[in-house]
């Protein structure tokens, strides 16, 4: 406790500790995440890991392969279109093949050792950006397979990339709470959606991406504030889905399968449990059009990275935020 009796969280950046959340976040996107995470109840420390499923046990793709899968249509079922409406997420079977999903984690296994060492157990290891400096990464951004999906899951002409990521809950990592990203994107539009792509299968005892099931769910969510600080945000938010019945879809990712979920979808994933790090990329495309809000909150992170040169109030279309999903026409970046 500090002084003031008030509930203190060490993990953020001091500039950030007082006053509530209307403020610009001060660290950078990995201090985010690793403060992030301390906002998710666990009920005991993880233990008793056990042996992951390894990577797709076959001979990783060329990286021309990885451009030429991810350049070509995928062919939704109008059925996940529907789905993504009513659900708020879908999980789409075989986006990715075994070979490129094996290339993308071998890639991304270098990069994260290359920015966070490899001492990082029961930690939640992120990187951002990689599109910038990283071929296969950018192909993975401004693919017109996974931005066309998102275009057509959000029914949209036109989706432009937010940010990309790499979310690596390492072995012994807990829960991450219990959000939703329309406070998490600076954005005046819930047309938003996360492509979340894991770089393996993912069992139940890795922490697979969880989604309460609605996009209504926000309603019987409005009360609930916010808590910087500590747990009971994602303690409440979790009551309040047991109590009002909303289902959860808590199953585990087959290799190649994606998942996409809305702006509007409230989602969790468990801990770790395992010996392999539950590595995922996650890319989010927005509709084309969209404004920043006028005053983003420090749940944003590290927004202004993702939308340079862009003030509050200001159309969300820097240089960092090319069109890479269409609905007709032309699939590739604008
Ligand atoms: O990977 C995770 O555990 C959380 C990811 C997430 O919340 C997201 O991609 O929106």
């Amino acid at each position: 406790m500090a002084l003031t009796d008030q509930p203190e969280n060490l993990r953020l950046p001091e500039a950030n500790r007082a006053g509530g959340i209307d403020q610009d976040w001060a660290g950078d996107d990995q201090d985010w995440w690793d403060w992030y995470v301390t906002l998710a109840a666990n009920d005991h420390d993880p233990a008793d890991l056990v042996p992951g499923p390894g990577l797709p046990d076959v001979e990783p793709a060329s990286d021309e392969q990885v451009e030429r899968e991810l350049a070509e249509p995928y062919d939704l079922d109008p059925a996940a279109v529907e789905a993504f409406a009513r659900d708020a997420f879908v999980k789409v079977p075989g986006v990715l093949s075994p070979a490129v999903v094996r290339r993308l984690a071998e890639r991304l296994q270098e990069l994260l050792v290359a920015e966070h060492g490899d001492d990082v157990a029961g930690r939640f290891t992120a990187l951002e950006q990689m599109w910038l400096h990283d071929d296969l990464m950018r192909a993975v951004a401004l693919s017109p397979r996974i931005g066309g999906l998102a275009a057509a899951l959000l029914g949209e002409p036109g989706v432009r990339l937010y940010h990309d990521n790499a979310l690596s809950k390492e072995p012994g990592c807990g829960r991450t709470p219990w959000h939703h990203d329309a406070e998490h994107f600076p954005l005046q539009t819930t047309q938003a959606v996360t492509a979340w792509m894991p770089m393996s299968a993912v069992p139940g005892r890795m922490g697979p991406l969880s989604f309460a099931r609605g996009m209504r769910v926000l309603d019987e969510m409005d009360d609930l504030a916010f808590d910087k600080v500590g747990t009971t945000y994602d303690v409440a938010v979790s009551q309040r889905l047991a109590e009002r019945g909303v289902p959860v879809e808590s199953s585990p990712f087959a290799i190649g399968e994606v998942s996409f979920h809305s702006a509007l979808c409230f989602h969790t994933a468990g801990p770790n449990l395992t010996t392999q790090p539950r590595r995922a990329l996650a890319t989010t495309y927005f509709a084309d059009g969209a404004r920043v809000v006028e005053s983003p909150t420090l749940i944003s992170g590290t927004w202004r990275e993702f939308l340079p040169g862009v003030e509050p109030g200001g159309l969300a279309a820097s240089e960092l935020n090319p069109v890479v999903g269409r609905t007709s026409g032309s699939t590739g970046p604008a």
